[in-house]
């Protein structure tokens, strides 16, 4: 495969195809196992994450990419086989989260800033020799009226970071994901789909603002943001063809036509919604960038439901990972209906 950064992030939004995000930190993961009383150990971690990896109909057609959390680039199948290797006979791009995580910003009670830019060069080349061919940093804002959050502050200084990140990335020959996640379902999470609409245009500007300022190349970045949906806790919640139009909308004000791709994260909605509006966005005609899903949960959670930490399961798991990539690799051409999801 081309090396090219543009080329790297090409691939990683190709048509009917997006990137998986498995990059669920060990304390993460832990949440998802305990939903299905699985220990978390790291053969059971390496286990979960095979079975995925294996699933040969979904990684070939379906999964331009996959996010893997620092030990699992380092892990090997059972067989020996590095995981790594899985991923790349697959045909998708193997990627590593480089954040540590969204941290208190001092002096913002209630918000967060992202870290890890110390040793981030260090760190970078060691992935790439490692096979990660793109990265991604996770800015993490939270809408909490009452207290007047988000802070300007906190918008500007996870901007900055971004932007820092996405250009140490390039500088290593890796493709930085850029997330600026709007939660919606944060400690609060009760504010209406306006409110996310003007958080998430102001975040994009902000950061596209910072990435311009730090020279990062657009063409070799995908942009990973949330969708503009109300808060979880809202007493009015949005139908998917509102939440597609706002979602488009923020998006055509805010970014650049040079970047190739944006692949949404699902946030906590629903597998068949996070698909649903996935879907009617891309269905509503010719865009500036391909459009896609980067899901974590929205991927997972059935696969993950099926497996229930159990080896006897992983052919139910495979198949209930492929149907949901399918879903979506349809969703990103336009081409999904409601009635293939009982099909
Ligand atoms: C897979 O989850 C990632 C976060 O892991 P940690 O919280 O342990 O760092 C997360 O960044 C994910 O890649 C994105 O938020 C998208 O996931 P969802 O579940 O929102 O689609």
């Amino acid at each position: 495969m081309s090396e090219r950064l543009e080329d790297i992030a090409e691939a990683m939004v190709a048509t009917g195809q997006g990137i998986l995000a498995a990059d669920e930190s060990t304390g993460t993961i832990k949440k998802r196992f305990d939903q299905i009383g699985t220990e978390n150990t790291e053969d059971n971690r390496r286990d979960y994450r095979e079975m995925l990896f294996r699933s040969t109909e979904a990684m070939n057609y379906y999964i331009s990419g996959v996010i893997l959390f620092d030990e699992t680039i380092r892990q090997k199948a059972a067989d020996g086989t590095p995981l790594v290797e899985l991923i790349r006979k697959a045909g998708a791009v193997p990627g590593i989260k480089v954040d540590k995580g969204a941290k208190p910003l001092a002096g913002f009670p209630g918000e967060t800033v992202t870290e890890g830019l110390d040793g981030l060069r260090e760190r970078l080349a060691e992935y790439y020799e490692l096979g990660a061919r793109f990265a991604k940093w996770r800015a993490v804002i939270d809408i909490s009226e009452d207290d007047g959050l988000p802070s300007s502050t906190c918008i500007q200084a996870n901007a900055h970071a971004l932007a820092r990140y996405a250009a140490l990335c390039q500088e290593a020959g890796i493709v930085p994901i850029v997330e600026p996640e709007i939660l919606m379902d944060g400690p609060t999470a009760a504010h209406d789909i306006e409110t996310c609409y003007e958080v998430t245009e102001w975040t994009l500007n902000t950061v596209f603002s910072e990435l311009f300022q730090m020279d990062v190349m657009l063409e070799g970045i995908v942009l990973k943001p949330n969708m503009i949906v109300p808060g979880k806790n809202a007493p009015i919640q949005a139908a998917p063809e509102e939440v597609a139009e706002l979602t488009l909308r923020c998006l055509k004000a805010t970014v650049p036509a040079a970047v190739p791709g944006i692949a949404f994260l699902s946030g906590g909605q629903s597998d068949e919604l996070a698909t649903e509006h996935l879907h009617l966005m891309n269905a509503a005609g010719s865009l500036p960038w391909k459009l896609t899903f980067s899901y974590g949960r929205a991927l997972q959670q059935a696969a993950l439901k099926a497996w229930g930490g159990k080896p006897e399961n992983v052919a139910a798991a495979q198949a209930a990972f492929l149907h949901r990539a399918k879903m979506n690799g349809l969703a990103a051409k336009g081409e999904w209906q409601k009635a293939l999801e009982s099909a």
